[in-house]
C-alpha cells in the first residue's frame, strides 16, 4: 500500500515556510502580514436638545462611558454649546450596545436625548 507523503510541520500564525532557495534543505520561516484586520471603530455621539437635564447627561457619561465627574461635565458642556460631542470610540457591536443603553435609559426617564454612532 502506498504511503501518504509526510505533511509539513505546523506553522505559528503569521509565519510561512520559505522555498528552499539555496537547496540546502534548510527551512526558514518568513513573516507574512497578519490575516486578521483590526475591527473598525465607531464613535458614539450624543446630540444636544433643550430638555434633557444636564445632570442626566453627566450621569449617562459616567455610567455608560466610564467618564469621571470632571470629564463627563466637560463633554456635556461641549455638547450643550456645540450641538454634539463624542462620548467614546468602540468596536461596532459595543458602540451599538452603548447607544441602545443610553436611549433606553433616556426614554425610561422621559428625556428626548439623542445618541448615534458613526464610523470613526
Ligand atoms: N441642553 C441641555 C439643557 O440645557 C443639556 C444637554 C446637554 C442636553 C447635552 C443633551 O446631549 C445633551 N438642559
Amino acid at each position: 500500500m502506498p504511503e501518504e507523503p509526510p505533511s509539513p510541520p505546523p506553522q505559528p500564525p503569521g509565519l510561512t515556510p520559505a522555498r528552499d532557495a539555496g537547496g540546502s534543505g534548510a527551512v526558514v520561516a518568513e513573516r507574512r502580514r497578519a490575516r486578521t484586520k483590526p475591527p473598525s471603530l465607531y464613535q458614539v455621539v450624543m446630540l444636544n436638545d433643550d430638555y434633557t437635564p444636564m445632570e442626566f447627561v453627566v450621569m449617562v457619561l459616567q455610567q455608560y462611558f466610564q467618564r469621571d465627574a470632571d470629564t463627563a461635565t466637560r463633554i456635556m458642556l461641549k455638547i450643550h454649546h456645540e450641538g454634539r460631542g463624542v462620548c467614546g470610540v468602540y468596536p461596532k457591536d459595543i458602540a451599538a450596545t452603548k447607544v441602545e443603553l443610553v436611549l433606553t435609559a433616556a426614554r425610561r426617564d422621559g428625556h428626548p436625548l439623542q445618541c448615534i454612532m458613526e464610523a470613526a
